[in-house]
């Protein structure tokens, strides 16, 4: 699905600010049609926001169900005879979007864009009325998880995985305008001729532009940055040959404009702008290749979480965010656990971080449930994961393809992480996963994140990866407080996994930490534990050959579900929730840069 974009023949409005707000504890708001009307008893709600740290009380925080929003906006004027748009970035986790007393779209899944062609709801110079219904709840037909428990004190939420449940609009509304006659989707896929790492190279860009609305021809240009022009060709798809090419490289984001033209008879009907990266991924041996070279992970595994916008996007936060990862040496994220917000994106990509992107398929596993204190008894199976959570996860892979499938710092998918991987129902279940990723990218590789619960004795999905990710904690989970332990362990569990001859990535290890506690004798919880640990995995990592990556967990402290083995949520962070440092921040800093703090 195309971001919408102001370009010479369309317009946007943000429907950011403030919307009204109302939670609706007994669930009566569609029956009784709140949407009908101006919603009575409402609250002030910022959106793009979470909702549930907004106002002081457990009750709008731990709220199941349906939440409804609000707003007004006027139709430009000008967008007479256009097609107009209403777009929602993302609603965690299910939606249902109205018109005034229209239902205009219902969308499943709280990470992904939805939209809804409203042209004929509207009049261009009047006002509409847009509320949105916007459920939090996770069963077994959803992605991720969960289970409702019903209580005599009311419904209780309850998931697999440790990061809190945060909801609401995460992410911008847009109206849009559109020509009749548009560009409806743009693919593009960059190369190379011959070694890319040869000097002077010829560059290609596949493309294939998809036109709704009426017979037309199609234009397509390729800008250098400087806006020069680099190339043309007409028709709708084809191969561009990019003399000399600048190439994506990580650390250095260029990207080229393909300014996409739809003619229809003699005038210009629309014209979207698609950035493009010149880059190549591969996978050889033990090597993760980018444009030839190999390519080694350093960074964090990461989460959308800030104090009172929870999962709420923030341009200001997310520069902050990754100016610390600059400062600290990083050259890649992994969006764990869930697609991040479409602004992040583009950041990396005009950055050159290298992303590894993550569908919201985590907490598919009875032993991580029992940690967090929920029993299953068969994880994949039609009590609990089974066909219809297969259908909402391929929904997810397609959804998250089709969001970032141009995206040049897009170098992994992830279709999930820490499922159960080692009894025959968990192959079963994610088989037909893994083909489906594959089918719809075949120029990026493949992968999941593995589990301490089914090493590479059992594991049963590693051969379905291009990469072996990895989560592990030796030192923390496991020989607790036991660093000499925990090295003998990670090192001789490295050694089963490289026998796999593929790149071995560890995509999670870390200690909570809480910072501003120092302990000489090494405690577990102080800075110094949390340093010692991650010297400790490097010191083993460096032993590999076939080690192609480090992403500490977790950049930042973060909120999770109440719970026996968190204190304010989790502190696993290398800066606390507030982006101060702690120890580990500066050893990583040495460790990916050379430098101190002030060097
Ligand atoms: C792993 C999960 C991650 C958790 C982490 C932890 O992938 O989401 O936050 O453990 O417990 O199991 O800190």
């Amino acid at each position: 699905m195309l971001r919408p974009q102001d370009s010479a023949t369309r317009e946007r409005r943000s429907l950011a600010g403030l919307w009204r707000f109302r939670a609706d504890a007994d669930g009566v708001g569609r029956q009784e049609r709140w949407f009908a009307r101006p919603l009575a008893d409402a609250i002030d709600m910022p959106v793009p926001s979470s909702y549930n740290d907004i106002v002081p009380g457990r009750e709008l925080h731990d709220h199941v169900g349906d939440v409804w929003y609000q707003t007004t906006t006027r139709v430009p004027r000008g967008w007479a005879g256009q097609r107009v748009v209403l777009r929602f970035d993302a609603a965690t986790h299910a939606a249902t979007v109205f018109v005034g007393e229209t239902e205009v779209v219902s969308h499943q899944g709280g990470y992904t864009p939805f939209e809804a062609d409203v042209t004929e709801l509207v009049t261009p110079g009047e006002e509409i009325r847009v509320t949105a219904v916007v459920d939090n709840r996770l069963t077994w037909e959803t992605i991720p998880p969960g289970i409702i428990e019903q209580t005599p004190h009311g419904p209780r939420q309850k998931y697999m995985h440790d990061f809190f449940n945060y909801a609401g609009l995460h992410r911008t509304v847009w109206l849009y305008s559109t020509p009749v006659v548009h560009v409806e989707d743009v693919t593009v896929v960059p190369g190379v001729q011959g070694d890319p790492t040869a000097e002077h190279l010829t560059g290609t860009v596949g493309y294939a532009v998809a036109v709704a609305g009426g017979s037309t021809s199609v234009v397509v240009r390729l800008l250098d940055a400087d806006g020069g022009e680099v190339t043309r060709a007409d028709g709708a798809d084809g191969t561009l040959e990019v003399p000399d090419v600048h190439l994506w490289q990580p650390g250095e984001g260029y990207q080229y404009d393909l300014v996409v033209e739809v003619h229809h008879g003699e005038t210009v009907a629309d014209v979207y702008v698609q950035k493009v990266g010149v880059r190549t991924v591969e996978v050889r041996g033990t090597e993760f290749l980018i444009n030839g070279r190999p390519f080694y992970f350093r960074g964090f595994g990461m989460h959308e979480d800030h104090l009172t916008r929870g999962k709420g996007h923030d341009d200001a936060e997310m520069v902050h965010d990754f100016a610390l990862l600059e400062w600290i040496g990083a050259n890649s994220l992994r969006t764990s656990h869930y697609p991040y917000a479409e602004e992040v994106m583009d950041y990396a990509d005009a950055h050159g971080i290298v992303v590894i992107d993550e569908t919201p398929a985590v907490g598919m596993n009875a032993a991580v449930a029992a940690v967090l204190g929920t029993k299953i008894d068969n994880v994949f199976s039609e009590e609990a994961v089974g066909s219809k959570a297969q259908a909402a996860h391929a929904q997810a892979i397609r959804e998250l393809y089709e969001r970032d499938k141009n995206r040049p710092g897009v170098v992994l998918w992830s279709i999930a992480n820490e499922p159960e991987s080692h009894t025959p129902e968990s192959e079963e279940y994610f088989k037909p996963l893994f083909a489906l990723a594959r089918e719809l990218d075949e120029h990026r590789p493949v992968g999941f994140v593995n589990v301490m619960y089914s090493k590479a004795d059992v594991d049963r999905l590693a051969q379905y990866s291009d990469v072996i990710m990895i989560n592990r904690y030796y030192g923390w989970y496991s020989d607790s407080g036991d660093l000499e332990a925990a090295e003998a362990a990670l090192e001789a569990e490295l050694h089963q996994w490289d026998a796999h001859g593929k790149p071995i990535l560890m995509t999670e290890y870390g200690a909570d930490t809480v910072a501003g506690l120092h302990d000489l004798t090494g405690a577990m919880w102080s800075e110094e534990y949390q340093a010692e640990l991650l010297d400790m995995y490097h010191r083993v990592f460096d032993r590999f050959d076939s080690f192609q990556g480090e992403h500490v967990w977790n950049f930042a402290d973060f909120q999770t579900s109440r719970g026996i083995v968190r204190v304010d949520g989790n502190k696993k962070g290398a800066f606390t929730r507030d982006r101060r440092p702690k120890a580990a921040a500066h050893l990583l800093r040495r460790r990916w840069t050379g430098r101190d703090w002030l060097g």
